[in-house]
């Protein structure tokens, strides 16, 4: 589907979005549905669209074929046999959670364990332009959203970040690198202290957990990781070394809902504070996404906006509607939105049944 704005990174315009959306149904009858997160090329992380779906078709379903999990819980083992690709791991793992949230006749929040209620809902920011910067800022604060994250980079960053803040001195607000530095430059992210960002994301390698911990000691601002984290491994070894203050969780890059839920517990133990991100995702893993943020332990606004954020029209009914920026968590069994299949019709390329 085409954004209705192209979202911009020092790493790669987004202007249109390519995804992969996946049903499962069981033996009952009973069915869930999960997304494939990977973008189109592999600028966010190693994964793609056809990637995913090769991986999907050549090794997940068949070995899901040959060893049917029992339970939910065998999944991620069973995954594991293959390396990474979590992205395409999560597409069919995050559906199986829907279908047993549904047969346990539990909302995905509360099968999760999360609070019910509503959870607050943040936004991002895609363009290095700083007056069509402010104007998204305006809007988006004007239908109510709680927190504004920034996209920066060495071409974009000090006069960007105070500007910003001139404009809006009491915006919670945060700053997404996406590994856009070095050590080197470690004076620049230093001025950035002075402009009270809630935290920096990914300012360094996109794998690295080193040099951050190196950073971390040199400047007050919190570091937040997204990139690097792509495991409970990495967050434990993260958290020991002091390379981050907070973590982002994203389902797709840590292999769905189950690592996440682990990832988000072992945080909560730790006292570190943790907040759902975002992969300008359809409907159908932004509603996983509100079921996941709802844990107790996301106390930070997450990068979860409402399906008018990107699309004209999302292929889930009801569309995620933002509300005095909150995001109210569904009570009915199951994911607790459905699939508008069609809508999902009008905008889909090819499609694939695989039975057993
Ligand atoms: O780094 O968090 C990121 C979008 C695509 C890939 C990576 C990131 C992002 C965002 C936007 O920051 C999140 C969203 O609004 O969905
Ligand atoms: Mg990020």
């Amino acid at each position: 589907m085409p954004l209705k704005v192209p979202f911009s990174t020092h790493l790669e315009t987004v202007s249109e979005r390519e995804g992969i959306i996946v049903e499962v149904t069981g033996k009952d009858g009973s069915k869930g549905c999960g997304e494939g997160v990977a973008f189109s090329s592999p600028w966010y992380t190693e994964e793609t669209v056809s990637t995913s779906w090769h991986m999907l078709k050549d090794f997940l379903i068949p070995l899901l074929k040959k060893r049917t999990p029992e339970h939910l819980g065998e999944t991620e083992k069973l995954f594991s046999f293959f390396r990474r690709n979590h992205m395409a791991k999560a597409a069919i793992e995050s559906a199986l959670w829907d279908l047993e949230a549904r047969r346990k006749g539990l909302s995905l929040s509360a099968f999760l364990g999360g609070c019910g209620g509503s959870i607050p809902s943040g936004v991002v920011v895609g363009t290095p332009n700083i007056k069509a910067a402010v104007g998204q800022i305006e809007t988006f604060l004007d239908k109510g959203y709680t927190r504004v994250k920034i996209k920066i980079s060495p071409e974009n960053d000090v006069a960007f970040v105070a500007e910003i803040r001139r404009q809006f001195p009491n915006l919670d607000l945060m700053a997404d690198a996406n590994s856009a530095y070095t050590l080197e430059d470690v004076d620049k992210l230093k001025a950035l202290d002075e402009y009270g960002l809630m935290m920096i994301e990914q300012p360094l390698g996109n794998d690295d957990i080193v040099d951050h911990a190196s950073l971390q000691k040199k400047i007050s601002t919190p570091i937040c990781l997204d990139e690097s984290i792509v495991s409970l491994d990495d967050a434990v070894k993260a958290i020991k070394l002091g390379s981050c203050r907070v973590i982002n969780i994203k389902p797709g890059r840590v292999g769905g809902l189950g690592p996440a839920k682990k990832i988000h517990d072992y945080c909560r133990k730790h006292h570190i504070p943790v907040w759902c991100g975002g992969m300008i995702e359809f409907g159908v893993s932004r509603a996983h996404n509100v079921a996941l943020a709802s844990l107790p332990g996301f106390t930070i606004p997450g990068d979860i906006s409402g399906s008018d954020r990107y699309w004209e029209k999302d292929i889930i009914t009801p569309e995620i509607v933002v509300e005095k920026g909150r995001i109210k968590i569904p009570e009915r069994p199951g994911l607790g939105f459905d699939l508008d299949f069609r809508r999902l019709k009008e905008v889909t390329l090819a499609q694939e049944e695989f039975m057993f």
